[in-house]
Parts: C-alpha cells; structure tokens; sequence
C-alpha cells in the first residue's frame, strides 16, 4: 500500500487534470499514476465505474468522480481556502464549476473529435499513453481502436455538424469573456484560485493541448493561456476580490454562457429526462440543438440547486443572479 494519494488519470483527461492540480494546490503529497495497460488490474480492482480520474488514498479508500473527490478532500484539507468567504461568490464559484464540467466540456470534446488534425492528435496520444511500449504498427491499430470508440461519443454531448456553430460560438465567447476577466486578475475571484478555477481551466487547458482550439487561445486569448498554466500549479500570492469588483468582467460570463446557453440546454436535458426520452432539441441561438439525455448531468443539476437551496442568506446572491439571468434557472420547482 502505497503511503501517498494516487491519481489515476491521464494528461487528456479534464477531470483527471482538475483534481491534479487541487491536489498540487493543497500541498497534498500524492503521486500522479498515468494510467495505462500496465495498471489495469489495480485499476479494475478499486473503480467503480470505468472512469478517471480514480484516487485511492493511503489507507486503500477509492474515489472517483471530480467533484465528490474535492468536496471529501476539503474535509480533510480545508487551507487554503478553495473559496470565497462571501457565501454570494462561493456559490457563484460552485455554479461556474458545474457550467465547466457539463458544458464547458463540450467544446473541448468536440474539437477533439470533430476534425481530423485534433483526431489524429488526441488518438496518437492517447494511444500511446495508454500503451508505452507499442509502436508501428501496433501503435497504428491501437490508434484507429481509439478514433473508432470516441469518434461515434460526439453525438453524447450533442457535437454534429448541424450543431458545431453553436459550440464553437459558445467556446469563442467563453474565451473573450474570461479573457477581459483576467485582465485585472490572476484568478476568477481575485489573487487565489477557486473551485470554479479549477473546473473551467481543466477544460480549457485540454483545448490548449489541442492542435485546433489550442491555435484558437494562442491567437485570441494569452491571458486566458497564462491563468491556464497558472492553474497547472497554482499558487495563492493574494486576496480574494468583493462582486463590485469583479462584476464588470464577470457578470457577462454569468449572463452570456450560464444564463444564455448552459441552463436553458440544462433545463431542456432534465426534462427530456423526467418524461423519458432518450433525446431532446431545444433553440440555441436561434437554431435546433439537438443531442441524447445525459443522466448524469440532471444529478450534478440536482446538486447545484441543492447548494443554491442551502445559501442560508441569499440577499446578496440572488440580486447577482437576477442581474445575469441565472435565478430563475436554480429557483424553479
Ligand atoms: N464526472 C466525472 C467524469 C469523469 C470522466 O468523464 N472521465 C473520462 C475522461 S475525462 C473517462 O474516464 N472516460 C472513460 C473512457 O474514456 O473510457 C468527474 O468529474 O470525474
């Protein structure tokens, strides 16, 4: 037994990455554990479900699932503080967090997957760290096994060629919002990474390894790029900021993408889910998006308002979300 974490994960891996750099952040001695066919059976023996990333901490405990896995860790390991002491900005924090892991991976994936130079990329890689020692042919035959499993998962987050505008208008947006934000600031809320940090880069940093949407950050977002190898290793050189501070920049984002797009394609997948069907359209910019009922997704949904429920005083929040559009979302029955 091991008498550090292990994270299980991979470098294509957005959820692996995110809870890596928590872990580097809290100063928590672990090992990263790149997973391949060498570890498959300590692998089976512990996941529950076949996904990375996968702690299992010294005494033999596994966990899997980025967010659960922070929350446990935070119980343990609360300095330094992963959010804002304003329960207004850390809930904010929480709700940036959510809109990263379920729509801002959207866009990662659909880059990666969607065109060819991003697919030969992300295969060769993948193929390759998954098994160190193949080459040539063998490498080659790993590599087409791994475009034929992810090409055909475009359509799981709605990635096709009738909705592509839309994700990638989306992505364009996202950029140029966080990238006026981190003008002024080395981190979303100021002088110290937050949870939400730690989502919305993880996604972002996989877009950066990529050859399409990484071309895009270098020539439309440098400050976005530095806060994303920032966040490879974050440290805490400062303070966190006040709303009046920080809404300028990143209202927009609230009100562009959480409220624009991420809750009304939400709110669309957790009623397709409570009627049953298997599928769901809703008008994004103007147009049909159509793609299959994510059940995870309703659950961390759940969770979100869940949280939103429990902010004891909500005087200071939910003026915020009225302004950018996002309460009526967490509000409604
Ligand atoms: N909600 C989970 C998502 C984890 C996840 O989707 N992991 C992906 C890689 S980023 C995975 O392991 N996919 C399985 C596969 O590729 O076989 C989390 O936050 O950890």
């Amino acid at each position: 037994m091991a008498d550090v974490y292990r994270i299980f994960g991979a470098e294509l891996s957005p959820y692996s990455v995110k809870v890596r750099s928590y872990f580097r952040y809290k100063r928590i001695p672990h090992e990263w554990v790149p997973r391949t066919v060498h570890n498959q059976t300590v692998f089976d023996r512990h996941a529950k479900l076949p996904l990375i990333s996968l702690v299992l901490a010294p005494d033999g405990t596994a966990m899997q699932d980025s967010t659960p896995i922070i929350e446990r860790m935070e119980a343990l390991h609360p300095e330094p503080a992963i959010q804002p002491p304003d329960p207004a900005l850390a809930f904010l924090s929480a709700l940036l967090e959510e809109y990263a892991d379920e729509w801002g991976n959207k866009p990662m994936f659909h880059y990666r997957w969607f065109y060819e130079p991003d697919q030969e990329s992300a295969s060769t890689r993948l193929a390759s760290g998954m098994n160190p020692e193949a080459t040539g042919e063998l490498l080659a035959g790993i590599r087409e096994a791994v475009k034929g499993r992810m090409i055909p998962r475009l359509r799981f987050v709605g990635s096709s060629a009738a909705t592509k505008d839309q994700i990638e208008a989306s992505f364009h947006r996202q950029l140029d919002r966080l990238e006026r934000h981190l003008e002024r600031r080395p981190f979303l809320f100021g002088g110290r990474p937050a949870l939400g940090d730690f989502g919305l880069f993880a996604q972002l940093y996989e877009c950066s390894i990529d050859p399409t949407p990484g071309a895009i950050i270098r020539a439309r977002a440098p400050r976005v790029l530095a806060w994303i190898e920032r966040m490879l290793d974050p440290a805490a050189p400062g303070g966190w900021e006040r709303w009046d501070a920080l809404e300028p920049t990143l209202l927009p984002l609230l009100r562009d993408e959480v409220a624009a797009v991420f809750f009304p394609w939400t709110a669309a997948n957790a009623r397709a889910l409570g009627s049953g069907e298997k599928e769901f359209t809703l008008e994004l910019e103007g147009k049909p998006f159509t793609q299959e009922t994510q059940k995870y997704h309703a659950k961390s949904f759940a969770a979100l308002r869940a949280r939103y429920a429990a902010v004891g005083d909500r005087s200071a929040l939910d003026p915020i979300l009225e302004g950018a559009g996002c309460r009526a979302w967490l509000a409604a029955g």
